[in-house]
């Protein structure tokens, strides 16, 4: 499948999907948004497929943004009609429950942070910057940054990133809880396809059934958390893999996982 504005690669049972408008330091445009949205059906459609990872072409960007050239013109009434943003979270979030990280590679502002934060984690180059700039545009985040950023960074500095516009760096980043880890910029791809290749290995059920559990800690309360954490135990308890991972224990090898 060839695209106009990303790259897609299947890498054994990890799909590499790359932003691909290093002109626009990879701007998210409308165009991009249903491109991705394709890419991310394609790869959550695919059994061989197993995690995903998310990054951004050339030296500079992950990407800088929603298109502001795009936006510039449209009317309150255009965005509210369009019901504006709402699919990134119900196509790249909700739609998605295989495992995919983001590497990010540069700038990750304003959608370009948010769509980061829809990823189940973030590895950064030590190049990284983040950011919700969107006050200097005389907007707010609209594609989940106010909340994502605030439920990982906590009140005080994800208020005062959204207030200032300012950038936090790769280190500040890691020492937020932004990202799970920094690596330098050069090994960046190389340990993000690593750590997804280990997540492709292992059981895939149990791979998405860790993911919403660890979600559901971002939605629910802890008793409603926990008691989904039970069940959905339980029922991995009568999966074919579950029989298959322990006796591969017991018989000192290698499991080999059916996902079901
Ligand atoms: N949208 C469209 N084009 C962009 C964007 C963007 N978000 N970011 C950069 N570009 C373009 C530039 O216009 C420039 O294009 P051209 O060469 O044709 O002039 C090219 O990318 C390179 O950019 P710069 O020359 O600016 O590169 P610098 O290295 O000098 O600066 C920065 C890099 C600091 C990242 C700078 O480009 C910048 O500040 N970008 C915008 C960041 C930003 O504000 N992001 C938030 C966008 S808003 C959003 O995501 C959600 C809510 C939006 C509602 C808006 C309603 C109008």
């Amino acid at each position: 499948m060839s695209y106009e504005t990303i790259l897609t690669e299947k890498r054994g049972a990890v799909t590499l999907i790359t932003l691909n408008r290093p002109q626009a330091l990879n701007a998210l445009s409308s165009v991009v948004l249903d491109e991705l949205i394709e890419a991310f059906a394609a790869f959550e459609a695919d059994d061989s497929q197993r995690c995903a990872v998310l990054t951004g072409s050339g030296e500079k960007a992950f990407a800088a943004g929603a298109d502001i050239k795009e936006m510039s013109d449209k009317q309150a009434a255009d965005f509210y009609l369009e019901d504006f943003f709402s699919k990134w979270t119900s196509h790249l979030v909700k739609a998605v429950r295989k495992p995919w990280i983001a590497a990010v590679n540069g700038f990750a502002l304003g959608g370009g942070c948010e769509l980061a934060m829809m990823a189940d984690f973030i590895i950064a180059s030590d190049q990284a910057k983040f950011g919700q700039p969107e006050i200097k545009l005389g907007v707010a985040p609209g594609m989940g940054g106010s909340q994502r950023l605030t439920r990982a960074v906590g009140k005080s500095k994800a208020m005062e990133m959204c207030l200032t516009g300012r950038m936090m760096g790769a280190e500040e980043a890691e020492r937020s809880n932004l990202v799970a880890r920094v690596v330098p910029h050069d090994e960046l791809m190389t340990e993000a396809m690593k750590t997804a290749t280990t997540i492709a290995s292992m059981p895939p059920m149990a791979a998405m059934v860790n993911k919403e559990m660890v979600n559901s800690a971002f939605e629910t309360g802890l008793d409603q958390g926990v008691a989904l954490e039970r069940r959905l135990f339980q029922i991995l308890t009568a999966s074919e893999d579950k029989a298959e991972g322990m006796a591969a224990f017991i018989e000192k090898r290698e499991g080999k996982w059916q996902g079901r």
